[in-house]
């Protein structure tokens, strides 16, 4: 697992290359958007199970047909089994987004997890639409906090849909 610094320093070092110019700004974006990083985690943190029961609750509304019989959330056993993978993805994403590299989502969500959600039947486009739903939701709270960190917060949830659109579940 990486942040942006030790990454940095890994690929720098793979070359036997001083860090450079080109370095050095990436590590002053990466040190100057630190403080916004945190609180925008602490946000997260502090409103984690209403961030998910509220973006579940949007899901469900969007897409009724997956609690209804036949449904993949449907079932109170499926039903907390969504909600918690939701949790996951909440949870990894503030990970990302304090380490400001995406590296952990990779080893520790999406390694495997085509293979585990083609197996059960759970349908990526609407897990993808929940996703969503949680970034619209984190970034209205993290801005109602007062912290500016605009774009920031878009990386890990996209970084999340994206790969698991890809991965062409
Ligand atoms: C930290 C990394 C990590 C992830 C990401 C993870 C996901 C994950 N989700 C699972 C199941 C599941 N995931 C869902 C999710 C959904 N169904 C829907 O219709 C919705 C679209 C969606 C919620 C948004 C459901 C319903 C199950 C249970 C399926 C079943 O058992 O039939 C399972 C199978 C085992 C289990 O039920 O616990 C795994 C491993 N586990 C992990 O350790």
């Amino acid at each position: 697992m990486r942040d942006a610094v030790t990454s940095l320093i890994d690929n720098y070092d793979l070359k036997g290359r001083y860090l450079d110019r080109d370095a050095m700004d990436s590590l002053k974006s990466y040190f100057t958007t630190g403080m916004a990083r945190i609180q925008a985690a602490a946000v997260i943190n502090g409103n984690a199970a209403a961030i998910v029961r509220q973006a579940g609750t949007q899901l469900f509304e969007d897409i009724p047909e997956l609690i209804r019989p036949g449904g993949n959330a449907y079932t109170t056993r499926r039903y907390a089994a969504c909600l918690r993978d939701m949790d996951y993805y909440l949870r990894y994403a503030t990970y990302a987004l304090v380490a400001g590299n995406m590296d952990v989502l990779d080893e520790r969500v999406l390694q495997g997890l085509r293979e585990t959600y083609n197996s059960l039947g759970v349908p990526v486009g609407p897990t993808v639409r929940g996703i969503q739903i949680m970034k619209d939701i984190v970034k209205e709270q993290v801005a109602a906090a007062g912290v500016e960190s605009s774009s920031l917060l878009d990386q890990p949830f996209d970084y999340l849909t994206r790969e698991l659109s890809e991965r062409d579940i």
